[in-house]
């Protein structure tokens, strides 16, 4: 099939975890949106749900279904959190951020009790790093922030290319006003000692390894759908 196919095939595998009254986080990307207009069916047909929205993408979307959105603040504690990934490793490690939209996807995701990542096979890898990692970071002092990047990587043995993320002629400015850079730091062995370094950077506001939150993943290929569980 082809890998739309896919992504709606993970999406329809997702819904059936998802129950009435359910308080949802709801992700951003192509395969979480193939998840939305499954579910936008499932509320036009009765089903009760209020979601909070990881970008204003989503958002927008979402209102466009009839899909009840609310604030984070509104609603800070959440049931389950569906959401793509660009890479998932066999633990449940993920690279998120293609979209994007990966602070509220990480700040919503921790305020959920469960995460369930959908994804088509060709986002499954032994060991993240292949695709290039998102980097969120203010504004002020780019430069500085860039080099204090390169050089906590280069304390882990790691180094490569790491570009501002652009969007047009300027820079991709993210849902929360901030910038993206991407690292290609290569494979990544050690991705929670790579979190804690980009952590430790003044100017760092969030990147795209998700440790520890995926509780859940449904992934689907040509042979069907492979459950994940952590
Ligand atoms: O930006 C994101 O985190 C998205 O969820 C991304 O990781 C997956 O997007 P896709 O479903 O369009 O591949």
């Amino acid at each position: 099939a082809n890998v739309a196919a896919l992504k709606d095939r993970a999406a329809q595998a997702a819904l059936a975890h998802v129950e009435d009254g359910m308080r949802l986080g709801i992700g951003t990307g192509s395969t979480a949106e193939a998840f939305i207009r499954a579910l936008g069916e499932k509320v036009a047909g009765g089903l009760r749900v209020t979601g909070v929205a990881t970008s204003e993408r989503t958002a927008a979307l979402c209102a466009s279904l009839s899909i009840p959105i609310v604030t984070l603040e509104d609603m800070p504690a959440l049931d389950l959190t569906i959401d793509g990934a660009d890479e998932i490793d066999p633990a449940l490690r993920l690279i998120k951020g293609g979209g994007g939209a990966l602070l509220r996807e990480k700040i919503v995701a921790a305020a959920s009790e469960r995460m369930i990542v959908i994804a088509d096979a060709t986002k499954q890898v032994e060991t993240l790093g292949a695709f290039p990692l998102p980097i969120e970071i203010n504004g002020f002092g780019m430069m500085s922030t860039y080099l204090a990047i390169r050089k906590a990587a280069a304390g882990l043995g790691l180094s490569g290319d790491i570009v501002l993320r652009k969007a047009g002629e300027g820079p991709a400015i993210t849902d929360s006003g901030h910038l993206i850079l991407d690292a290609s730091f290569g494979r990544i062995p050690d991705s929670e000692a790579l979190s804690a370094a980009l952590h430790a950077v003044p100017g760092v506001v969030e990147h795209g390894l998700f440790l520890g939150l995926a509780t859940f993943a449904v992934i689907a290929s040509d042979e069907g759908v492979t459950v994940l569980q952590r």
